[in-house]
């Protein structure tokens, strides 16, 4: 075997720790009758039991598909409902060259609501290649169908007229089709209800008035040839979703919910929805039986599997039931698959589908609707340390020493809502934080960043100015009347609700975090957005209620799951507004598109096992979705970690792409030094790993920011084809370069370790293991199994230092992993880790890695890929080793425009090793 030992692999110290005591034993405070069910939400009730074919001979295609005149490359037909002489529109929309398609239905006498800031501002459709309609009535006894296809020759969208079916094939193989067991519905606004009848519905002691009635709608999708379907996140549950009915139509459990809501001590295991939803799913399945290599496309190598995913643009309360390994008989022949059916209370069906073929390719698909991950901050990749709450500005003080006292590196500290004046958020208790500005500028000066948090509500105080002001213009969320401000209870008492899905009120919000105006803030504070959902003690589930009223008229139903984001982009405008520079916002609540917006966390976990288990499928599952920018709290939020589990969390944790330590009020004090000597070591170590892996880590996130790839991915991202990694979770892949086998289980000596096919080193001892291999790895509690990748080069900091602001200018140390081959590759991304100018100028340095035994210089072997040149818009040419060579004014990539004051040299053929000049010949007119 060609491979080599990994020298520049540091082998760390192994630590025995003795194991401390137990978590405390807790009885989990989950209330599930807090919360409905499909039985007690009426339009769920209307649709989750229908049996197969229930509307097969209701929808059907009417007429002929017509092109959408005047907006881009869309087709539409109408939709006739049995008995219903008013025909419903159904719409088919290609985006971008990659077979993107968008299915939408709506109701044309009454339009439904369509969320409209969750879409990127520049997507426009695209065209199809081709639109072929045939009338049917052939030797198949086919009815009429069109099939258009799409600018990608490989995807083309096949629809049945009648009954009304819409398959979405890759070359020729169907991966999603809509209706084919025909459980679409839309139900029709009625005028009013029936003689003697309401249309209020009641949930507990809450009364919803739904003034529109029912407007429901619900389509099934079926993924054939399916054995895994991911995300529709957030829920404490596996990454391959389990069924919710078996293969008869019995229900399992209940289906899964998309319901933003704020869930009291939610359980480690279980189908509920929880803060955030992102109705995203991902679907994998074998074509050809799972045989043959084929060319897709351009050219790529075609997998033997198809990855697809569609994309429900609807912040609605929406049900989903997931039927796995269904076998219906198509033609005598035994057909497996994944179907789906997704129950939605009001809105349109508005669905894209994503072609894939790969996971990378479907992420990249929808982020292109969506958006991408938002490039953070170098600081927000360093360690936060949180707790509910750190007393006062000498608590504050204490915590950042003892970092320093402790060797261990940190970059933020973090304020919880005691820090105000009365949770009046944006103030602050004079008591306890006399001087914020002084106690921040003191933490900045050794290079880390301080985060208050700011919730939603606004306490109801005359004396508030910013209750006040918002008052005088308007700006709060209705009552069901559309006229008086809606109140509720939350931390202050008695709070109004900003009606952030207004424009004029984001914008307005956004001003409040100027420095003149949030009074003790400094350009260091960031932000924390807690409560969102909202939260509202005393509402329907702990939220608003549905018949609430929004900005235009808006029922407060049509938007809940998008609300949380509508703050979370108001608050983050004002952050990049204040600084100018890259903002950071922390938010609870989410839905697609907060990938643009900044990080989440996985809300109140435990400190228990099977919280840090499950807290992984939840990180991936977020990742597939878009929004790989998340973490749990390290520790687990409600309870008291013992130092094992305290450690185990924090070497797990370093993988998070968002890392913080978070405690509730009533927990023991739990910084990192506070576990004895031997978990301090350990813990120390593992922060260090995550600051040594910055460079990398990085890269990670502007290969996120740039096309979507998650930071944190589960195994079958990087190795789609092997079946026996599908549904794996007990180990991760930190970018494509590194594979971590976390100890989830107390008292650990062994992990059972399984690596996928290819060579493997071990991070620690640079030992190689050649995959597929599954082994007893004994450990010890300071040991993580943990494998650099044959063929990847990971570029790392080693130089122990206090934050990453401090590592800054350190040197590289390029860890080269090599192939059976001998061959290695990889990336480095820099920029100045603050500002925009890697996007308006340019200003970056990706730089490609490349290994080969083959060569004498090895690790050295890098090649730069360009030179830019600032603020050097006159030349006369360059010259790169005595030869004349072609430069461009307009970088290569530019993203906005190009920099009016830089040239590039692109490809200027240097390696790093080697010794070489660039010069810039002087312009002709000087
Ligand atoms: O602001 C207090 C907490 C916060 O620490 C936590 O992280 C949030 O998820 N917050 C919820 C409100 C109270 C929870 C019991």
């Amino acid at each position: 075997m060609a491979a080599r030992r990994g020298d520049a692999i540091v082998a760390l110290v192994a630590i025995c720790a003795a194991l401390a005591t137990l978590p405390d034993a807790r009885v989990h405070g989950f209330k599930a009758n807090d919360f409905k069910k499909c039985e007690t939400s009426s339009f769920c009730q209307r649709l989750r039991d229908r049996p197969d074919g229930a509307t097969r001979e209701i929808y059907s295609i009417e007429g002929r598909w017509e092109p959408i005149g005047g907006r881009g490359g869309g087709w539409g037909a109408l939709l006739a409902k049995a008995g219903e002489p008013r025909p419903l529109r159904v719409e088919l929309t290609p985006y971008g060259d990659e077979g993107v398609v968008r299915l939408r239905v709506d109701e044309p006498a009454h339009p439904r609501y369509v969320v409209p800031d969750v879409l990127v501002d520049s997507l426009s459709p695209s065209e199809f290649a081709d639109v072929q309609f045939a009338q049917g009535g052939g030797k198949g006894g086919e009815g009429a169908r069109t099939v258009f296809t799409t600018k990608n020759p490989d995807v083309d969208v096949v629809v049945t007229h009648a009954p009304f079916r819409v398959a979405v094939r890759v070359r020729g193989h169907e991966t999603t089709v809509f209706n084919r067991r025909s459980l679409f519905e839309f139900e029709y606004k009625r005028d009013a209800p029936p003689e003697g009848e309401s249309w209020s519905e009641s949930f507990n002691s809450h009364t919803d008035s739904r003034p529109n009635g029912p407007t429901a709608l619900a389509f099934d999708v079926t993924f054939p040839d399916a054995e895994h379907v991911y995300g529709i996140p957030e829920r404490a549950t596996s990454l391959s979703l389990k069924e919710t009915k078996d293969a008869t139509g019995q229900a399992v459990t209940e289906p899964y919910r998309m319901y933003n809501l704020d869930v009291f001590e939610y359980l480690a295991e279980s189908p509920f929805g929880l803060y955030g939803s992102i109705p995203v799913m991902l679907a994998h399945a074998k074509v050809n039986g799972g045989a043959s290599k084929r060319v897709f496309g351009t050219g790529r190598a075609f997998s033997e599997t198809v990855t697809s995913a569609v994309y429900f643009n609807n912040p609605t309360e929406t049900y989903v039931d997931v039927t796995k390994s269904h076998e219906s008989s198509i033609l005598g022949k035994k057909v497996q698959s994944v179907e789906t059916h997704w129950m939605a209370e009001s809105g349109s069906m508005d669905v894209f589908v994503a072609p894939g073929p790969t996971p990378a390719a479907v992420i990249r698909q929808y982020t292109s609707l969506t958006g991408t991950t938002r490039m953070p901050p170098s600081f927000a990749l360093g360690y936060h340390q949180c707790r509910w709450n750190y007393r006062d500005e000498k608590d504050v003080a204490e915590v950042d020493a003892g970092f320093d006292q402790h060797d261990i590196p940190y970059d933020v500290l973090w304020l919880d809502i005691e820090h105000t004046d009365g949770k009046r958020y944006m103030t602050w208790d004079a008591g306890k934080f006399p001087t914020p500005r002084r106690m921040i500028e003191d933490v900045a000066s050794r290079g880390r960043k301080m985060v208050t948090i700011v919730d939603p509500h606004v306490k109801k105080d005359a004396g508030y100015p910013i209750f006040k002001e918002a008052e005088a213009k308007n700006f709060y969320v209705k009552k069901a009347d559309g006229r008086t401000d809606f109140d509720g209870w939350c931390w202050p008492g008695s709070s109004a609700y900003l009606d952030v899905t207004s424009p004029a009120v984001r914008d307005w919000w956004a001003g409040k975090f100027a420095l003149d105006q949030y009074e003790g803030s400094t350009k260091d504070l960031y932000i924390w957005n807690d409560m969102n959902e909202p939260s509202v003690f005393n509402g329907p589930e702990v939220t608003m209620q549905k018949d609430l009223v929004h900005a235009g008229g808006v029922e407060h139903r049509e938007v809940h799951n998008a609300f949380g984001m509508y703050y979370h982009a108001a608050t983050a405008e004002g952050i990049a507004r204040r600084n100018g520079e890259r903002p950071f916002v922390l938010s609870r609540a989410f839905f697609a598109g907060t990938q643009r917006i900044g990080p989440i966390w996985t809300g109140d976990n435990a400190a228990d096992w099977d919280h840090l288990r499950v807290s992984i499928p939840m990180v991936t599952t977020l990742g597939l979705t878009g929004l790989t920018f998340s973490g749990a709290d390290v520790g687990g939020f409600f309870g008291n970690p013992d130092a094992e589990l305290m450690t185990r969390w924090y070497q797990i944790g370093i993988y998070y792409p968002f890392f913080r330590g978070h405690a509730h009020l009533e927990t023991k004090r739990r910084e990192p030094w506070l576990f004895g000597v031997d978990a301090t070591r350990t813990i120390r170590d593992a922060i260090r790993r995550r600051y040594q892996l910055m460079p990398y880590l990085y890269t990670l996130f502007e290969a996120a920011h740039r096309e979507g790839s998650p930071v944190l991915r589960p195994l079958w991202y990087e190795f789609p084809d092997d079946p026996s990694v599908w549904a794996r979770e007990d180990a991760v892949m930190l970018g494509p370069a590194i594979l971590v086998h976390p100890v989830l289980t107390q008292g650990a000596v062994d992990v059972d370790v399984s690596l996928p096919d290819g060579v493997w080193y071990d991070f620690d001892t640079g030992e190689a293991h050649l995959g597929p291999k599954r082994w007893k790895y004994p450990v010890t509690i300071a040991d993580v199994p943990t494998f650099v990748r044959g063929g990847h080069i990971v570029p790392r900091r080693d130089r122990p230092r206090r934050s990453t602001s401090a590592m800054r200018r350190d040197p590289l140390t390029l860890v080269v992993a090599p192939d059976a081959g001998g061959d290695a590759i990889g990336e480095v991304y820099f920029d100045d880790g603050v500002g925009f100018e890697h996007e308006t100028r340019d200003a970056f340095v990706r730089r490609a890695l490349t290994f080969s035994r083959h060569k004498e210089l090895s690790i050295a072997d890098v090649s730069v890929e360009r030179v830019l040149i600032l603020g050097a818009a006159r030349h006369g040419g360059a010259v790169v080793n005595g030869e004349a060579r072609d430069v461009v004014a307009a970088p290569a990539s530019t993203r906005d425009g190009a920099p009016a004051n830089a040239v590039a040299v692109r490809k200027p053929g240097v390696r790093i090793a080697d010794d070489w000049t660039i010069a810039l010949a002087a312009s002709a007119g000087g």
